[in-house]
């Protein structure tokens, strides 16, 4: 076996910079803040930070919306705090992660205000600009994912541009040249300044048709669903020519040794397996969001486990993510005690794992009254399950600090009451401690690692399998129900358990007992 790749041996920890640690009581988290926090990362166990969106920007995304690639928005911080924040990291061996945000730029972006200024300037194609239909209306049918048309009209110019998000997030031209070339500088800015790879925002979304042919409607279209389910994306996303792009990017970073691309790409897996790349030249890793909604059922894992596992091409390696900041927390989607089953499944399963910070403390999706909403998503499409402020509350550093030690001043969303870092701190049997056994037993443990993965069987509520590697074997048993479950082990002695008082446990062959929301590690 070839020897791994960082990324490969490493697990991700995903910051959502706003919500981490505020360091000047404006009561949003900045760069300092993270500096200030990486110890406890890398005590945690994980190998590299993926930061979201930290540039300047009139943050209509929180961020995602970029007005200038190459520099830090003063609210979260400057550039030279950024380079040593990456100094930081290295010296405590934490890879660093930025988020790209290729697919638009913000409407304030210079390019955008060039190329909307008269229809013969030269970055005037550097957007997707149209002109209306015959009837004065959107030149085609496609829709926003945040709601409504995808088209914005600009009376200055007489046309439509396309935006795959938010009027304020105007989509870039892929097909142009010029806008390759400027992101290819983009990267580069960054790769030059240390940064250890990038999570590329919208991979799949890239291209749309050249012929701006209408989309079809979705027959499966339920009433309540998002606007833009209506129609089935067959002209706007993951069209073929995206792949030369990811091609491209991969073929940057290879210019600079061993970093790493991954994709955000909500695709399903036969379609997501093609960003590997045909000659394994696309993506590290595009995103496997599986775990995202999956049916939280030993049956549906075991048989998502298998499927994946089965639909990768040669040589591509596995990811998994359990949350992000555009998805109900897996505590509130499962409950507590499946939460720690959870925890044990993202971090035994053959993969890359990413953790979403306050994961790992268990935190809960945020209550968020009318008047506290933030997110775009939600205040455009209101009662459409659609706001992601939930997922996004300020980490819970100490509970007996004004805003959990979040901030000093007001918090941009309010902090959440879950047990904190500092009460979880030294308990043995708390969520933070099996994370921190988790991770430290994947670094002693070869098998979890580059183990290869076998057995994957569900019986009634119970999921198990084997992690296999030269002499080292492991299974894993991992109860989803709300009753106590019998399992059919080897002999062999239990080396983690999500019920602390089971580690170190010898057991004989036959059946042994699960509790409700247990999960067993066991060398046999
Ligand atoms: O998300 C893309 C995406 O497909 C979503 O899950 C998105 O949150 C949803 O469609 C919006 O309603 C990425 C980022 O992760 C997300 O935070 C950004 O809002 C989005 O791209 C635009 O950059
Ligand atoms: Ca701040």
């Amino acid at each position: 076996m070839p020897k791994l790749r960082w990324w490969q041996r490493g697990v991700i920890y995903q910051i959502y910079p706003r919500s981490f640690q505020d360091s000047n009581g404006d009561g949003i988290g900045d760069l300092v803040g993270i500096d200030a926090r990486l110890e406890y990362v890398s005590a945690l166990g994980a190998d590299a930070v993926w930061i979201s969106p930290i540039y300047p920007s009139p943050m209509a995304d929180f961020g995602y919306d970029v007005a200038d690639y190459c520099d830090i928005d003063p609210m979260f911080g400057t550039l030279p705090e950024f380079e040593q924040l990456v100094i930081h990291a290295h010296q405590l061996g934490l890879k660093v992660l930025l988020d790209f945000v290729p697919n638009h730029s913000s409407k304030r972006h210079p390019w955008f205000e060039e190329s909307r200024s008269s229809r013969d300037n030269p970055k005037r194609d550097w957007y997707l600009w149209r002109d209306p239909a015959p009837d004065g209306g959107p030149p085609n049918n496609w829709l926003s994912r945040m709601g409504g048309s995808a088209w914005e009209w600009d009376e200055h110019t007489g046309q439509y541009y396309y935006h795959a998000f938010l009027p304020e997030q105007p989509d870039l031209n892929w097909r142009h040249h010029d806008v390759r070339r400027a992101m290819d500088g983009v990267l580069r800015f960054w790769l030059d300044r240390g940064v250890d790879g990038f999570r590329v925002d919208v991979l799949w979304l890239l291209i749309k048709d050249d012929q701006f042919r209408d989309n079809p409607p979705n027959p499966a279209y339920q009433p309540g669903e998002p606007e833009h389910h209506r129609l089935l994306q067959t002209y706007t996303e993951d069209q073929p020519e995206v792949h030369e792009i990811v091609r491209s990017m991969r073929a940057t970073l290879d210019d600079y040794g061993e970093r790493v691309l991954i994709g955000e790409i909500y695709l399903p897996v036969t379609q997501l397996m093609k960003y590997y790349g045909a000659a394994g030249d696309g993506a590290d890793m595009p995103f496997n969001f599986q775990l995202l909604n999956a049916r939280w059922s030993a049956a549906t894992l075991a048989g998502m486990i298998r499927d994946y596992d089965c639909a990768l091409p040669k040589h591509a390696w596995p990811n998994w993510v359990l949350g992000n900041h555009d998805n109900p927390r897996i505590a509130s989607r499962v409950g507590a005690a499946q939460a720690r089953v959870a925890a044990v499944l993202l971090l035994t399963l053959r993969g890359t794992p990413t953790i979403y910070y306050g994961d790992e403390i268990g935190m809960t999706d945020g209550d968020i009254e009318r008047d506290q909403v933030r997110d775009p998503a939600e205040l455009r499409q209101p009662g459409m399950g659609q706001g992601r402020d939930p997922e996004r509350t300020p980490m819970q550093w100490a509970g007996s600090l004004p805003n959990a030690g979040f901030t000093d001043g007001k918090p941009w969303l309010p902090v959440a009451t879950n047990s904190s870092v500092r009460e979880q701190d030294g308990d043995a049997s708390s969520v933070l401690s099996l994370y921190r056994r988790l991770l430290t037993l994947r670094r002693s443990h070869a098998a979890l690692v580059q183990g290869t993965i076998a057995n994957v069987v569900a019986n009634g509520d119970v999921l198990t399998y084997e992690r296999r590697y030269r002499d080292q074997a492991l299974f894993i048993a991992l109860n989803f129900g709300v009753e106590c479950a019998m399992v059919q082990s080897r002999s062999g002695v239990v080396v983690l358990s999500t019920s602390v008082r089971r580690d170190g446990e010898v057991l004989a062959a036959g059946t042994i007992p699960l509790a409700t929301g247990e999960a067993i590690v066991a060398s046999v």
